[in-house]
């Protein structure tokens, strides 16, 4: 369940948050695919409970009221379209999988595809579940519960969301039925969602009673879907995410509050030299890793403090660190633009999600941020694939917060995030030879659009980084796109 399975040479997936299917369909074939993209997070596909008192916050959608595929993003029909055009052009689907609970008691009381609930008998007739699905005596968590009892953590309600038994066989087999429905439909894998709050052995019943992936969607045979289980631990709690890795991968929440903390000068860039499970990081085959998520970009789930597309500058660096290094399975956060925390997705009068629309310069308009397709950051997706497996060599730090380091001869890349200018000679593992660095600029026929970096014989380079330049990074790598 640790294996992605990206198409050949690809290495990291984006979370296209609150993206309609058709739009993702598109945004598969005109963009992702071409660049090298190995998959997408989707949001949740499952019918949701509609919150109109709300004004149709974001949250609406971990409110499942059934498994029926009809949600604001799209119908079954427009999902598996989108599936299949994205395994076409060799990217990956991995599903929000939302089976710890359904909705919680609301004043509202009706689903996007049309499905009711009967909350107070907690009865949910299009699934069906009714209260012998749930957990038994009722009980919601507190915040102590985390550090005392993981039972209640288990078996209480998450913020009033009425708790599954996965227990059950009966419970277990809904859940299945939902999962393997869409691993028919080709996607390669699940999010699994408030996974700390579900007992690992019924997890482990449930995953291994899922299908293999599907061959005819180019998977290769007997493959099992990629699991990556939402496990909160920065230390301290009842609960270890290391009770999770023995059947799956895990989301490594230390990792962006880390990089995080460091690329806002809180720690010098020095110490990231030995970046991995020695600052108390999971194993990198268990990792999926990212700067910022859903939640905690907004205040929700994890918090800390950040990066996220607002502090543009740094979060450029902290996923260009993120790509360069070889630590984790990376995934991107996409967002649409917001203040309100609670708010939704950009959308019309009838509740309708509005499509991100395409500027000239790539990017998005109509209160998408898109920074996926952001220059320095797809960009760096190019450059992790250069890289592929090739290890990390040549780490230079000047004792504070400027450092480079290469990719198996692959890729260098250097930052810059003091305050003062970088003056060096650095080794970069690359043959000589004239680059564009692809921060900057990228390559146009036979010149940079960019800055140009020049590898002598040596494979040495004189790499001038001046403090106030627009982004604190240089990189460049073998591939077409960065070697003149
Ligand atoms: C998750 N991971 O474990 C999701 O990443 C996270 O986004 C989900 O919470 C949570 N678990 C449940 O799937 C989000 C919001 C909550 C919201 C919840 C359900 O962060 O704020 O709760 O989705 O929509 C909301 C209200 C609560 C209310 C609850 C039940 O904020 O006040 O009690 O709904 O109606
Ligand atoms: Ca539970």
């Amino acid at each position: 369940y640790k294996n992605p399975h990206y198409a050949s040479g690809r290495t990291t997936m984006v979370h296209l948050f609150e993206w309609k299917w058709d739009d993702i369909a598109a945004e598969c074939e005109r963009f992702l695919g071409p660049r090298g993209f190995g998959g997408i997070q989707v949001s949740p596909p499952n019918e949701n409970l509609v919150i109109w008192s709300r004004n149709r916050p974001w949250w609406e959608r971990y409110q499942p009221i059934s498994y029926r595929l009809v949600t604001r993003s799209g119908n079954e029909n427009q999902f598996s379209n989108m599936v299949r055009r994205c395994n076409n052009v060799g990217v990956r689907i991995y599903v929000d999988a939302i089976i710890n609970h359904m909705t919680g008691t609301w004043n509202e009381n009706v689903g996007t595809g049309g499905s009711t609930a009967n909350f107070e008998n907690w009865h949910y007739p299009a699934v069906p579940y009714g209260r012998n699905d749930f957990n038994w005596p009722h009980c919601v968590i507190t915040g102590s519960d985390y550090n005392c009892c993981p039972d209640r953590v288990r078996n209480c309600e998450l913020s009033g969301l009425k708790d599954l038994n996965q227990g059950s066989d009966y419970v277990r087999q809904q859940i299945l039925n939902y999962m393997n429905r869409l691993i028919d439909m080709g996607v390669a894998g699940f999010r699994i969602d408030a996974a700390k709050h579900m007992w690992p052995h019924d997890l482990r019943v449930i995953y291994d009673r899922l299908r293999n992936l599907n061959t005819a969607h180019g998977f290769p045979s007997g493959a099992r879907p990629y699991i990556y289980q939402e496990v909160i631990d920065l230390g301290g709690e009842a609960i270890s995410r290391n009770e999770y890795t023995p059947l799956a991968a895990v989301t490594e929440f230390r990792f962006g509050l880390e990089l995080s903390q460091a690329f806002q000068r809180r720690n010098q860039l020095r110490w990231l030299v030995n970046w991995g499970p020695q600052w108390g990081l999971l194993a990198s085959g268990d990792a999926l890793t990212f700067i910022d998520n859903h939640d905690n970009q907004r205040g929700h789930g994890a918090g800390g403090n950040i990066l996220t597309y607002k502090q543009s500058r740094q979060y450029k660096g902290a996923i260009a660190f993120m790509l360069a290094h070889p630590y984790g399975y990376p995934q991107l956060m996409s967002s649409f633009a917001f203040t309100d925390t609670e708010a939704g997705p950009p959308m019309n009068s009838r509740g309708d999600i509005t499509s991100p629309t395409i500027n000239a310069d790539n990017s998005c308009g109509n209160g998408w941020i898109c920074e996926h397709r952001w220059r320095q950051i797809h960009n760096m997706v190019v450059f992790r694939n250069t890289a592929g497996n090739g290890a990390l060599t040549n780490w230079w730090d000047n004792g504070s917060n400027q450092i480079a380091f290469c990719r198996g001869n692959q890729a260098f890349i250097a930052f810059n995030n003091d305050a003062w200018d970088m003056d060096q000679t650095l080794q970069t593992c690359l043959p000589a030879g004239t680059y564009c660095d692809i921060i900057s600029g990228a390559r146009s026929g036979n010149r940079c659009t960019g800055k140009s970096i020049v590898v002598g014989s040596d494979g040495r380079a004189l790499i001038i980084h001046r403090s106030n330049e627009y982004d604190m990074m240089v990189a460049i790598h073998r591939g077409a796109d960065s070697r003149l």
